[in-house]
């Protein structure tokens, strides 16, 4: 059965799953909504109001890590860790990863400068406390697994950033650079997104009227 991924342009949470699929090679239908404006029928179908939101059928699964887990399954082989202890690890640090995405949003959006100061340090103690985490090229090594693609839209977002007022987030983390850029060189990766979407996020951002306007927008 076709699986149809609910989606926003901009959200790094659908990314993720996106990415699984194109790892896998799975066939799908992408339905782009409006956060701000969503269709009627969305509210039925996502319990909790976010994107993304998989339907398979007449059924619906939502939480992206939760996704990531079922594309997984359904289409071996694994891209979990064989080791139960390190996937448990690995599902605690896509956790972890979740609220780096928060953090960086946090900052971005800021109203003044002081919230995003904060928000920018925050984000750096929580990539100081990854870094020893990774264990290679990848989080676990040399192969790309489910924690690679629920890490890869910070990454993107952040060279996003980078781009336009550097930060220099990434110095003195040489894990965490090497990881990025093996990353966002891969090709599920550049795929995982509108070609538009640099452009969408600074617009977006611009648009915000705080802070992070003045920044990077
Ligand atoms: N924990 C959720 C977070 C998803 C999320 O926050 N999605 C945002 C877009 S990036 C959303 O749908 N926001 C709409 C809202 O909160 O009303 C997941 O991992 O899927």
């Amino acid at each position: 059965m076709k699986p149809e991924l609910i989606s926003f342009k901009l959200c790094p949470f659908v990314q993720r799953s996106v990415i699984i699929l194109k790892e896998k090679g799975v066939d799908y239908d992408i339905n782009y909504i409006d956060l701000r404006n969503p269709p009627t029928w969305f509210s039925q179908v996502s319990p909790l109001g976010k994107v993304p939101v998989l339907r398979v059928g007449d059924e619906v699964v939502f939480e992206s890590a939760v996704i990531m887990e079922y594309l997984d399954e359904v289409n071996p082989p694994s891209l979990h860790p064989a080791d139960p202890l390190r996937k448990a690890q690995n599902r605690a640090w896509i956790e972890f990863a979740s609220t780096l995405f928060m953090t960086q949003f946090s900052m971005v959006m800021a109203k003044d400068k002081e919230g995003c100061v904060q928000a920018e340090s925050e984000l750096r103690g929580k990539l100081a406390q990854l870094e020893p985490q990774v264990k290679g090229e990848f989080f676990n090594g040399t192969e790309f697994q489910l924690i690679d693609a629920a890490y890869a839209p910070l990454f993107m977002r952040m060279a996003l950033l980078e781009d336009w007022s550097p930060m220099g987030l990434l110095e003195r983390l040489p894990r965490l650079t090497k990881w990025s850029e093996r990353l966002l060189e891969r090709s599920s990766v550049q795929a995982s997104v509108v070609k538009e979407l640099p452009e969408l996020y600074r617009g977006h951002i611009a648009n915000s009227g705080g802070y992070g306007a003045e920044r990077w927008g």
